[in-house]
């Protein structure tokens, strides 16, 4: 990949989560210093370059001594699936309010927000959106990424903080089904967006879907173009493996909804 001029230090939250472990070395050719969090245990610091820090988001003073002392944030942190509302809202809603309000108060000029294509879950998968389209989140876990890039945009324009949001398909190592044939993110498209997202200058507050250069693909992804991102992997290669598994019913949300499953989650609580 390119080279870069690196940020001092990077706090990267949520470093113990499946995409945090992923990015936690990728990331730290980019940084001097890469600190990295998680309210759950993580491996130990891997060299001097490497801070490890267990904080929970939920927790504002945390969050401060977290933020201090950084130059830029690559936020994964918080619930990452569809859950009941009162842990969204702990992990994410305070959780990224915390994170801004710390980067506001200790000179943050740079956070990529981790959103997801959750938050416009709702729409089909016959239609093709541009990341201007209105929202439709699919669940408490999207709504809370909806209520993140809206929060972005409010640091951007009140403070000037800049970020980019990425409504991150499915990054994992291989497409494992059908919706993924078109929503599947490799790590090493994920990394080269992550990187555009801190370094590209002037970004104000830029919001891309997050995919790979997919045949199929449900989402108008200019604005990740205008970042520079140029995505190097296709889903095309498991084509043939995934479209020999079982055909799904008709009308089963994995076929219709571009939030697939998620759409069909809940209710969390009993009717009363
Ligand atoms: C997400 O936002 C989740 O974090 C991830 O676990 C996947 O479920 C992904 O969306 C997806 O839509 O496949």
């Amino acid at each position: 990949m390119q080279t870069h001029s690196k940020i001092h230090r990077l706090l990267l939250t949520g470093a113990a989560g499946h995409l945090g472990a992923v990015l936690r070395d990728r990331l730290q050719p980019f940084a001097d210093v890469l600190r990295v969090s998680d309210i759950a245990c993580m491996e130990p610091a891997s060299s001097a370059a490497q801070e490890v820090v267990i904080c929970d988001l939920a927790d504002k003073a945390a969050v401060h001594a977290l933020v201090q002392g950084c130059d830029a944030i690559v936020h994964m942190g918080g619930v990452s699936v569809e859950k009941p509302f009162e842990e969204v809202l702990e992990a994410n809603v305070k959780g990224i309010y915390h994170v801004y309000e710390a980067a506001r108060c200790h000179g943050v000029r740079r956070v990529v927000f981790a959103s997801s294509n959750h938050v416009t879950g709702f729409y089909k998968q016959t239609e093709k959106l541009d990341a201007g389209v209105q929202r439709r989140p699919d669940g408490y876990y999207g709504l809370s990424k909806s209520f993140g890039e809206d929060l972005a945009m409010f640091y951007f324009d009140r403070y000037g903080i800049e970020t980019v949001s990425i409504r991150i398909g499915t990054s994992c190592a291989e497409p494992a089904n059908r919706r993924m044939l078109s929503t599947w993110l490799s790590y090493d498209d994920l990394l080269q967006l992550i990187v555009r997202a801190l370094f590209t200058p002037g970004v104000g507050h830029t919001v891309v879907y997050g995919a790979s250069a997919n045949r199929d693909v449900w989402w108008d992804n200019h604005e990740a173009a205008r970042l520079g991102y140029v995505p190097k992997d296709s889903s095309e290669p498991w084509r043939s493996v995934v479209e020999a598994q079982p055909a799904l019913e008709a009308g089963d949300p994995m076929l219709v909804y571009q939030g697939g499953f998620y759409t069909a989650q809940g209710p969390f609580e009993a009717s009363r």
